[in-house]
């Protein structure tokens, strides 16, 4: 069991992703508990406000620490097995590394930035964590809190069901997944390779590492420079790196 809970200015949004799919699945197993909570009700005065100006000018508007710190205390009072992440576009970038860790944490707890900023005591007084989901710029952290809360929970036990083992997937080889065939064998004469429909396991297992590589070193090298590939892959890999530059297919 792991639970999130998700403190945002929106947390209306979060409400169709998390009902809908797998997820929605993990939840009535009781594989993850999703809590939305929403920063406005922790905040003060007439308005309730959850931003402000920013001190020494300039444009935009930055989130408030108070109505955040608040929403913390009440939601984790005892910080114990709990890690508090902000999503924000200068945080660290997600990669399955950091996803695998959070998904060790009995709880984690996410922060939505918003606005053009928020006030730098949230990173530097509450956050445990500052996640990025890649190098563009969203309107808020909601949509990367969501990214993560799929990422994480589809390594919680359980929570794949049958529909995939998340041991086998590209992402823990480190090389990019061989590409797939269903039926027909046969449409419009896009055809399914051959070796596929052999019954011969040895040559279907060759083939698919043989693509994974090919696939990772055409489109993914930086992804083949992080791992060290077994004598057999490098050798394997060396072979279609010479078939590659006399134009292969
Ligand atoms: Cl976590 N927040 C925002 N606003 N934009 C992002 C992001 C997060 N990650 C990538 N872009």
């Amino acid at each position: 069991m792991l639970r999130f809970d998700i403190l945002s200015i929106f947390p209306e949004m979060f409400r169709s992703p998390f009902d809908a799919s797998l997820i929605g699945k993990a939840r009535e197993k009781g594989k993850i508990e999703i809590h939305l909570h929403d920063i406005r009700d922790y905040a003060e005065g007439r308005h309730r406000m959850t931003d402000d100006y920013p001190y020494g000018g300039g444009g935009g508007m930055v989130m408030k620490v108070e109505p955040v710190a608040r929403a913390l205390e009440a939601v984790v009072p005892d910080r114990d097995g709990a890690i508090v992440v902000l999503l924000t576009p200068q945080g660290e970038p997600l990669r399955q590394g950091l996803v695998e860790e959070l998904a060790s944490w009995p709880r984690v707890v996410m922060i939505c930035g918003h606005y053009e900023g928020v006030d730098e005591r949230i990173r530097s007084h509450l956050a445990d964590r500052e996640v990025s989901i890649g190098d563009y710029i969203l309107t808020g952290g909601e949509l990367a809190a969501m990214v993560l809360v799929d990422a994480v929970s589809r390594l919680v036990p359980g929570v794949l069901g049958n529909s995939g083992s998340p041991v086998a997937d590209s992402f823990s080889t480190g090389l990019l997944e061989y590409p797939q065939y269903t039926r027909p064998e046969n449409f419009r004469e896009w055809k399914v390779p051959d070796v596929l429909l052999s019954g011969h396991h040895k040559a279907i297992e060759d083939w698919r590492k043989r693509e994974s590589l090919k696939r990772t070193w055409r489109r993914r090298r930086d992804l083949l420079e992080a791992i060290s590939l077994p004598e057999e892959d490098r050798k394997i890999l060396q072979s279609l790196i010479l078939e590659d530059e006399q134009d292969g297919p």
